[in-house]
């Protein structure tokens, strides 16, 4: 995502590392469960983390953040050629998490959300506006697998 991101222009000055460390992977899944309490429960390992202190404090969850935005930024590097990338993404969650397309919504307007309001001067209306388009791209194709592997989301 940062790599996308910084194509966009968000912090054309900034080192890759710089990069990593301004959109940190944490707020992304606790504001995720804390906003929309039913998508923590599609995650059979989180069912013990049952406050906020204990989402915020939990590497576990840190780990899926990590996992989720390395997942999105090569998605979002294929700049929509993203065919290979997206298949076995959609395949699993179709098929074995079964994660509703409303619940991609959800993520993809946090993660917009979560960097504007962390960094209001490096990520204006344009990149936000931008980052939101190639979210609905990577939605629209998402929903579109979900239908080949028989889920209607
Ligand atoms: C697992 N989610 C994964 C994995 C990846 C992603 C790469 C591990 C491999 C796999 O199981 O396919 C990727 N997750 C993403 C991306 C986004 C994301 C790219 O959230 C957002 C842009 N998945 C969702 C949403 C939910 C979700 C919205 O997209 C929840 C509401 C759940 N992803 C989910 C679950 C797992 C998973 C339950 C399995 C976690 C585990 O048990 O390890």
């Amino acid at each position: 995502v940062y790599e996308h991101i910084n194509l966009m222009t968000f912090g054309r000055n900034k080192t890759r590392n710089e990069m990593k460390t301004l959109v940190s992977t944490k707020p992304y899944c606790y504001r995720l469960f804390q906003l929309h309490p039913e998508t923590q429960e599609r995650f059979a390992k989180f069912k013990n983390l049952t406050t906020i202190d204990a989402l915020k404090s939990s590497e576990e969850v840190k780990k899926h953040g990590t996992t989720v935005l390395t997942a999105l930024g090569r998605i979002l590097k294929q700049k929509n050629n993203h065919e290979q990338e997206l298949k076995p993404l959609a395949e699993s969650h179709a098929t074995k998490h079964k994660i509703p397309v409303k619940y991609l919504e959800f993520i993809c307007e946090i993660i917009v959300k979560v960097i504007a309001e962390k960094h209001p001067s490096d990520f204006g209306a344009d990149s936000q506006a931008a980052m939101k388009k190639a979210l609905e791209l990577f939605r629209n194709d998402m929903a579109s697998k979900y239908k080949e592997f028989g889920f209607l989301g």
